[in-house]
C-alpha cells in the first residue's frame, strides 16, 4: 500500500514555490494513499525563532494546508512536537548514522557558511528527517527539489540499519515533480525562491496581498531579449514566470508559448498577475473561514493521535532491533 509524509516548517510565511512544489503535491495525492501531513516545528527550532511567531505559524501552517485544499477526514494533519516519537526515533537513528555522511548535505553547509557558532541540531536535522519519514512506513515522499539528497540520505540511514539489524524499516521514495519541483526567486531566478531570503522581492507568499504581488511580479528579472520562449539555462527569468504561470492556470507550457508569440514580457506579467489573484484568491478566502482556533486545534489532536498510534509501533519495532528492553 502507498503511504505518504511530508513536511513544512514553521520558519516564515509560506510562498508559492511551497505551495506549487510540494503542497499542491499534497492535496493531488491525498486521493491515491493514505497520506501524513505535519508541520515540522521541531527542525524549525534548529535556527533560532521568537517563540510567540513560532506557536502562530505553526497553527497557521496547518491553516494553510487546509485552505489549500488538504482534507482532514482523509489526510492526517499534525504538528511533529506532538507526537514524541519523531524526537525519540530522531535519537535511535543518530546512533546509525554518521558524521560524514551528514557534514555533506548542502543545505547544512548553507544553513551554517560563515556562522561562528552553529547549533548541534543543525547538523542532525537530517536525521530527525529521516525519523519523520521511517516512522510511517512511508512509501513516497512529495517534496520539491531541494530535499533531494535528504531523502536520499534517509534511504542509505534506513539500508544500512536493515542490514545491521534485519529488516525494520520500509525503504522510501521521493516524490518529486517533473515539472516545477524548483520555483526561482524573481529577483534572481538562477536561485531557489525561499521563505527566509533576505529580499522581500524575491519571493510571494501565499498569503500576500495582490497590489503587493502585482508590483513583485512586474518587477521580476527577465532578461533583454523579448522573445517568450522556456530556456531554462539560458532564460531562466521568463522560463520560471512560465512554470508560474503553467502550474497556477492548468495550461501547458507549449500551450502558453504559443499563445504569446509576439507579444512582450509585460502582457505576460499582467496576465499571470490575473491567474495568481484568482487562485491566490480562492485560497486566501478559505483560509479566513477557517479562522477557528478550537476547530483547528481539534483536527491537529485527532490527527497527533492518529499519528501516534503508527508511530509508537514502529519505534518499539526499532527499540526492539536494537537490543533495548521493552516491558
Ligand atoms: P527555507 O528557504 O527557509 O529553508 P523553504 O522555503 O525551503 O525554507 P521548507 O519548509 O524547507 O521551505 O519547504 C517546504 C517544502 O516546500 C519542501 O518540500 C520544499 O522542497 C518545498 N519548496 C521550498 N521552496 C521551494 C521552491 N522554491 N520550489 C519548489 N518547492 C519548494
Ligand atoms: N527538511 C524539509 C522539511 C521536512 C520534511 C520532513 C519534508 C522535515 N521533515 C519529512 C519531508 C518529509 C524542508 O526543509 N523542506
Amino acid at each position: 500500500m502507498k503511504r505518504l509524509f511530508s513536511g513544512v516548517q514553521p520558519s516564515g510565511n509560506l510562498t508559492i514555490g511551497n505551495y506549487l512544489g510540494a503542497i499542491k503535491q499534497f492535496v493531488d495525492l491525498q486521493h491515491e494513499a493514505e497520506a501524513f501531513y505535519c508541520v515540522v516545528d521541531l527542525h524549525a527550532i534548529t535556527v533560532p525563532q521568537d517563540p510567540a511567531e513560532l506557536r502562530k505559524r505553526s497553527r497557521e501552517i496547518a491553516q494553510l494546508y487546509l485552505a489549500c485544499g488538504v482534507d482532514p477526514s482523509k489526510a492526517t494533519i499534525f504538528i511533529q512536537s506532538h507526537v514524541k516519537e519523531h524526537a525519540e526515533l530522531g535519537w535511535l537513528l543518530q546512533c546509525a548514522s554518521y558524521m560524514g555522511e551528514l557534514g555533506r548535505m548542502t543545505q547544512f553547509k548553507d544553513k551554517s557558511e560563515g556562522k561562528a557558532a552553529v547549533n548541534v541540531g543543525l547538523y542532525t536535522y537530517p536525521v530527525l528527517m529521516a525519523a519523520d519519514i521511517l516512522l510511517y512506513d512511508t512509501t513516497q515522499v512529495p517534496v520539491g527539489d531541494d530535499q533531494k539528497q535528504h531523502i536520499e540520505l534517509t534511504r542509505d540511514i534506513a539500508e544500512r540499519f536493515n542490514k545491521r539489524y534485519g529488516d525494520t524499516f520500509v525503504i522510501p521514495d521521493p516524490q518529486i515533480q517533473e515539472f516545477g519541483a524548483r520555483i526561482m526567486a524573481l529577483d534572481e531566478p538562477t536561485k531557489k525562491m525561499s521563505k527566509s531570503a533576505e529580499n522581500e522581492g524575491s519571493r510571494i507568499a501565499i498569503l500576500e496581498d495582490p497590489a503587493i504581488f502585482k508590483k513583485k511580479i512586474m518587477r521580476a528579472v527577465t532578461d533583454t531579449e523579448n522573445e517568450i520562449r522556456f530556456d531554462e539555462e539560458n532564460k531562466p527569468g521568463v522560463s520560471n514566470l512560465l512554470t508560474i504561470y503553467s502550474m497556477f492556470a492548468g495550461e501547458s507550457v507549449e500551450s502558453l508559448v504559443n499563445r504569446y508569440q509576439g507579444k512582450g514580457y509585460g502582457d505576460l506579467k499582467k496576465d499571470l498577475v490575473e491567474v495568481m489573484t484568482d487562485k491566490l484568491g480562492t485560497i486566501q478566502k478559505r483560509f479566513e473561514e477557517l479562522n477557528d482556533v478550537t476547530e483547528l486545534d481539534n483536527i491537529l489532536r485527532a490527527g497527533s493521535e492518529k499519528a501516534r498510534a503508527t508511530a509508537e509501533k514502529t519505534v518499539n519495532r526499532v527499540k526492539e532491533a536494537m537490543g533495548l528492553v521493552l516491558l
